[in-house]
């Protein structure tokens, strides 16, 4: 990781905000005292600017009449095949041996959920995550046991390395000094994605190759549920990008749901998950996490560490990629 000078922005964090007209007052309106009231309003939020495509994808479905979880796979799906992105899926940035490994799980409105970890030739994790949660009664599958059973279940071997990723991957392993790269949306991150649909059902999922060069075996927080996402059909969902070992440690979309729950909005409930990983973590120094969230009324809002995270919201009037507020900036 290239170390670089960061500022401490503190209150300011959540107000220096370059805001695309969405994280207005009206992110802030949940509290305690007031009911939620649910959205049938259907929309898609996800992570990074080719969430973009992606919630279009998930909008035409909802659009259907179908279904968020629907919605959900499907717009992951168009991310995991698109080859333009190196994080998600095909083109995934390997790891350290030069082989591509991926996480990805899924959430439904009723507690249902289903996951994969350290899945290799496979296109669409999600989907296998998706099969897990509804023809097994398990919600974890792992490595080879989840390759057999994605196989098992109709889907086909694939080698996901491309020649673009491999060549990365060639350079840094002749690296005297191997330094990760850092977090933003060209090198190093995942697709998560939350949606309502039109029975105000909420869903969410993520999917990912994880951390690159990361050891062989590394699992990260996008499968893990309560750390990459987590949904409760009373509050809303959330979900996480970045540095997965830091989400981990504080159950980071878990702790952003509570605390909608407990009445903050979308947007200060994931500022909340920031500053508990502040605490836990000694060095800060490039450790790049974000949280995005939507409550059941609709609202949606995003924290991170750093600047440079930003989020797509779509609906059925407006597509918009949305910055993040943040902690800290680097200089
Ligand atoms: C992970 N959070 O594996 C995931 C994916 C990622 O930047 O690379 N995020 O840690």
């Amino acid at each position: 990781m290239k170390r670089r000078n960061f500022v401490k922005l503190g209150a300011l964090g959540s107000t220096a905000v370059i805001v695309n007209g969405c994280l207005s007052d009206n992110q802030n309106a949940s509290s305690t005292s007031k009911p939620l009231i649910r959205s049938q309003n259907i929309k898609a939020i996800s992570t990074w600017n080719f969430g973009l495509k992606a919630n279009k994808v998930a909008l035409n479905e909802l659009k259907k009449n179908s279904s968020a979880l629907n919605a959900i796979e499907k717009g992951l799906n168009y991310t995991e095949s698109d080859t333009n992105n190196s994080s998600v899926g095909i083109g995934g940035i390997p790891d350290e041996n030069g082989l591509v490994t991926l996480d990805a799980c899924i959430m439904d409105h009723e507690y249902n959920c289903g996951s994969v970890s350290f899945l290799q030739n496979i296109e669409h994790p999600i989907s296998v995550a998706r099969k897990i949660m509804e023809s097994t009664p398990h919600i974890m599958l792992s490595g080879k046991g989840a390759y057999d059973f994605a196989i098992k279940n109709g889907f086909k071997h694939k080698d996901l390395l491309t020649e673009e990723s491999h060549q990365k991957w060639l350079k840094w392993k002749t690296k005297k000094v191997k330094s990760y790269p850092e977090i933003n949306h060209e090198n190093h991150d995942t697709i998560a994605m939350i949606t309502i649909d039109k029975n105000g059902h909420i869903a969410a999922g993520c999917t990912t190759s994880g951390w690159a060069y990361k050891l062989h075996g590394r699992i990260g927080d996008s499968p893990i549920i309560g750390a990459g996402l987590y949904v409760d059909s009373e509050v809303g969902a959330a979900c996480a990008t970045g540095m997965g070992e830091a989400v981990i440690k504080i159950c980071g979309s878990h702790t952003v749901v509570e605390q909608m729950r407990n009445g903050l909005s979308p947007t200060q409930a994931c500022k909340v998950a920031i500053e508990r990983i502040k605490k836990s973590n000694q060095n800060l120094a490039g450790l790049q996490v974000g949280f995005i969230a939507m409550n059941i009324e609709g609202k949606h809002g995003a924290y991170s560490m750093y600047n440079g995270f930003e989020y797509a919201h779509e609906d059925e009037i407006e597509s918009q990629l949305i910055k993040s507020p943040y902690e800290f900036e680097w200089e």
